[in-house]
């Protein structure tokens, strides 16, 4: 088994909604249990479009799919989450967005599949998440979650909080 992590990003229709189904449908996966949930973030949105705040969560697995399968997993759950990504821009708003964060100890960098993801040392809204679930986590190549985050900004980022 293999320790994986898996970053959730929604700021289009009903994100909550949309994080709670694609949470389901990891937990769901074959040769998969869904170890861990971080709380959800609501956080400023992040690159050059501007465009409404987003909600983030991560998750830990523990999975025996090597990275590609689950790649092509996390790829599926947003199909089935109604992502076009014909008609979408980079960065741009997003129904449902899945990163495959970490995975294990491993570094990937092959077409279509790299590990960790290449800014996940940059992203408060990454960060923040994978802190509830464990801030000594050991990004491989660049240092733990806590250290990580010290050097972002996290400013705007805050706990969500639904109002019933
Ligand atoms: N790919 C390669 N490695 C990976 C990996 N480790 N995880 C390939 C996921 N995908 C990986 O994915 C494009 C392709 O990258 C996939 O088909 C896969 O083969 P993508 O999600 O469209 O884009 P990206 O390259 O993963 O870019 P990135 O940086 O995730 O940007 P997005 O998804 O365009 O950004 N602000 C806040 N606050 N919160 C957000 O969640 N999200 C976006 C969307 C922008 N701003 C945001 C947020
Ligand atoms: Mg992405």
């Amino acid at each position: 088994m293999i320790r994986a992590c898996v970053g959730l990003g929604a700021n289009r229709d009903d994100p909550p909604a949309q994080i709670d189904q694609a949470c389901a449908a990891l937990a769901a996966l074959s040769q998969t249990r869904l170890r861990a949930r971080s709380r959800l973030w609501r956080t400023p949105p992040w690159g050059p479009v501007p465009q409404a705040d987003y909600l983030n969560a991560a998750v830990a697995l523990d999975t025996m799919l090597a990275p590609r399968a689950l790649l092509d997993a996390l790829l599926a759950i947003e199909r089935g989450a109604g992502r076009d990504r014909a008609h979408e821009q980079r960065w741009g708003p997003r129904r449902l967005d899945l990163d495959l964060l970490l995975y294990g100890d491993r570094q990937l960098d092959e077409p279509g599949l790299c590990v960790p993801h290449p800014r996940l040392a940059e992203r408060a809204f990454v960060l923040l998440p994978l802190a509830d679930i464990d801030p000594a986590l050991a990004v491989p190549g660049a240092g733990t979650v806590a250290e990580l985050l010290t050097r972002v900004d996290c400013s705007g980022c805050t706990p969500w909080v639904a109002i019933a």
